[in-house]
């Protein structure tokens, strides 16, 4: 089995998904999480100078989701076909998308908050009811077993509810998606022995 080493800050963040695909398989890996004050100086030694990058026995792979789609291959969870592969693709990339709209880097606690609310009053709801269209009646997003994608929901879902406790209170089919990938053992043991963090 390779020298896995997932280098990410004390967060849920970017690494996280990958880290529920680590949970899953039962690959051992290294959990590397830098202190904030030593990024400064770890930022010019890392290729494109961010975080999460993976280390495959040495071999350096940055950018979140493209760490995570080879995990997730690795594991059986990226679909069980192409077209099931393209769709939770397009599922992660959907909810990425979303995701990438919030000023998660913005110091002003005024201008931040504002940009918050804005984002989860006013365009969230397209997006729950696309995903809950999406979803349906069916178990897992796409397929007939979980992916990757139903992680990526949990995972930014749980974040999301952080900000705004009642966003999906409408959408009892996507919280019980949730509730599945939770009740996972493995996700399950993870989730109660994981670094309690903020994001
Ligand atoms: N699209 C990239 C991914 O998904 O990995 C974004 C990576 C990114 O912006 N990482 C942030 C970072 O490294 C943390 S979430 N920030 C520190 C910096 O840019 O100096």
């Amino acid at each position: 089995m390779p020298q896995y080493k997932l280098t990410y800050f004390n967060l849920r963040g970017r690494a996280e998904i990958s880290r529920y695909l680590f949970a899953y398989s039962g690959k051992k890996y290294e959990d590397h999480r830098i202190e904030a004050a030593d990024w400064p100086k770890i930022k010019p030694t890392i290729p494109f100078g961010k975080v999460p990058i993976l280390e495959v026995d040495g071999v350096i792979i940055h950018q979140s989701l493209a760490i995570a789609r080879y995990l997730a291959r690795e594991s059986g969870l990226a679909g069980q076909t192409p077209v099931e592969q393209a769709l939770a693709d397009a599922i992660v990339d959907t909810i990425d998308d979303f995701m990438t709209l919030f000023p998660w880097a913005e110091k002003n606690q005024d201008v931040r908050k504002k940009a918050f609310d804005d984002i989860l009053t006013n365009q969230a709801p397209e997006l729950l009811k696309d995903l809950d269209t999406f979803l349906g009646d069916k178990k897992w997003l796409v397929g007939n077993s979980v992916t990757w994608a139903d992680f990526y929901w949990e995972v930014c879902s749980t974040t999301l509810l952080s900000c705004k406790p009642d966003l999906a209170d409408t959408y009892p089919r996507l919280v019980a998606l949730r509730d599945r990938v939770q009740a996972l053992p493995a996700i399950a043991a993870w989730i109660q022995k994981r670094p309690k963090t903020i994001m």
